[in-house]
């Protein structure tokens, strides 16, 4: 299959003529040729999306909303199909693929709702026969670019608000997932998007990416990755005085106390930690664990985590997939070499897994440390992978300063019956994002999802939230009076 960009309306090759190939991750396969694109490509996409603006935001809003409701309609009908393709081209086993889709199907629905809410505010001016309102605008050409963790459900976080909003859109997705950015977007069209309103872009982020960051022609950037890149779209984009969002991982930690439904806990701890192979912003990657069910808690994590099955995403068999690619089962492996540098203690994992039949995919064996102390680099560095390090504490106030010490703050959980750590931990917990008796991953589409601190620069994605990053408020006053009124000056 070889793909191709959407400019203005229309699928067209790459000015250079050049390709790249998308492999499975879990044997090898080769699934797509996709576009590398230059610079060039991006700017007639940044021209395409200027052109269609001005109409586009003439558009009412609960007609762009029916477009959405068309495309959730789609999105559902298709549901299995895109699903069995995003665990071919990135490797998440198929439940989990399918719930990536649902998330778009959601959000799809929820957002289309938005075009008959949008809500603004009236309040009563100061002066007489005078009329105050708030209502929300729209702000020009979004330039969106996305990971390949969720290939769906991310681009459809971003895209979707952005367009009942009023905005145009130029998408970038990433290079590993290009065949759910083209479906996506080939539903949006045959949904009855016009031309120009959504432009995508395959291609590196070198190339494609710079140019959305840099041109004039785009007014707001939404961007998930990683924390380096993230800086770096801040400092471009801030430089062209465009409107952020910045969503850039974590470091995520379930808190464990003695009181806490063990069984329970031990479930959400792997569902959280090994889930999309621990490569999801959300993961838990720490596990914050109260003295006295340590060692009990380390045992039946271990007993669990030895019967997963490793294998191919489509195998109905799998627990865990394999990593995106070779790069990441190195830096995962180098992650387990500087843990036990560091001096924690392996428990289980730690390698790739010998039999010959993982040998044509990229994965790794579900990883857990013990004895970990909170500056270790395996307890504060994201690693974006299934290895989980236990840490101990001796109480709820040490659970919590630890939870907090990291520079990441998306998203936290903790198991405990007590109502009062409940509520504490709701009040302390320094992340964007708590959750109670359950593990850290499955925001839900109508909430805020971000972090603060290190993930991201505060704003949040989804739900209402999302309305007030992709519109921007315009105060409008109507003086029925028929004289020169003064705000602060006449009585
Ligand atoms: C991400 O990892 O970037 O809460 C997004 C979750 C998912 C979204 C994760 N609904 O884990």
């Amino acid at each position: 299959m070889q793909l191709k960009n959407y400019i203005g309306g229309r699928w067209v090759d790459p000015e250079n003529g050049r390709y790249i190939q998308d492999i499975d991750p879990g044997n090898g396969d080769v699934v797509a040729d996709v576009p590398a694109s230059s610079r060039k490509d991006a700017e007639r996409a940044i021209e395409a999306a200027r052109q269609a603006y001005e109409s586009w935001r003439r558009v009412p809003a609960p007609k762009r909303g029916e477009i959405l409701f068309t495309v959730g309609q789609m999105l559902k009908e298709r549901k299995h199909e895109l699903a069995e393709k995003m665990t071919r081209e990135m490797g998440k086993v198929y439940a989990e693929a399918a719930g990536d889709v649902q998330e778009g199907i959601d959000m799809a629905f929820y957002m289309a709702g938005e075009g008959r809410r949008s809500f603004g505010y009236t309040t009563p001016s100061e002066l007489p026969d005078k009329f105050a309102m708030a209502t929300r605008d729209s702000i020009g050409v979004a330039g969106i670019i996305t990971p390949w963790n969720f290939p769906m459900a991310i681009p459809t976080w971003k895209i979707f608000p952005a367009l009942v909003c009023g905005n145009t859109v130029v998408f970038k997705p990433a290079s590993q997932t290009p065949i759910l950015a083209y479906e996506l977007i080939n539903i949006l069209a045959e949904a009855g998007i016009p031309a120009g309103v959504v432009n995508l872009v395959f291609g590196s982020g070198s190339e494609v990416g710079e140019t959305i960051i840099g041109d004039p022609g785009v007014n707001l950037i939404s961007f998930t990755g990683s924390n380096q890149t993230g800086r770096h779209v801040a400092r471009v984009a801030g430089e062209g005085l465009k409107r952020v969002s910045l969503e850039l991982g974590g470091k995520n930690a379930i808190i464990v106390m003695d009181d806490a439904d063990l069984d329970l806990a031990v479930d959400g701890i792997l569902w959280s930690a090994f889930g999309t192979s621990g490569q999801r912003c959300t993961a838990c990657s720490r596990l914050i664990v109260q003295e006295g069910i340590y060692d009990a808690l380390e045992q039946r994590l271990k007993d669990r985590i030895a019967s997963l099955k490793l294998g191919h995403g489509l195998d109905n068999h799998t627990d865990v997939g394999p990593l995106i690619n070779q790069q990441a089962v190195e830096k995962v492996h180098s992650y387990v070499e500087i843990g036990q540098r560091e001096g924690a203690r392996l428990v289980i994992g730690g390698s790739r897994p010998s039999d010959s039949v993982y040998s044509t995919g990229h994965y790794y064996a579900p990883t857990l440390f013990a004895d970990v102390t909170s500056e270790m680099r395996i307890a504060t560095e994201e690693i974006f992978g299934p290895v989980l390090s236990m840490i101990r504490v001796k109480d709820l106030d040490e659970a919590i300063a630890v939870n907090n010490r990291v520079t990441y703050g998306l998203s936290s959980s903790i198991f405990t019956q007590d109502v009062n750590r409940v509520f504490r931990s709701i009040r302390d917990l320094a992340t964007g994002i708590v959750y109670i008796n359950a593990g850290t991953i499955g925001a839900e589409i109508h909430l805020p999802f971000g972090g603060t601190r290190g993930t991201g620069n505060g704003h949040r994605e989804a739900g209402t939230a999302a309305l007030d990053f992709f519109s921007e408020w315009k105060a409008v006053y109507v003086d029925f009076s028929g004289k020169l009124q003064r705000a602060q000056i006449d009585a």
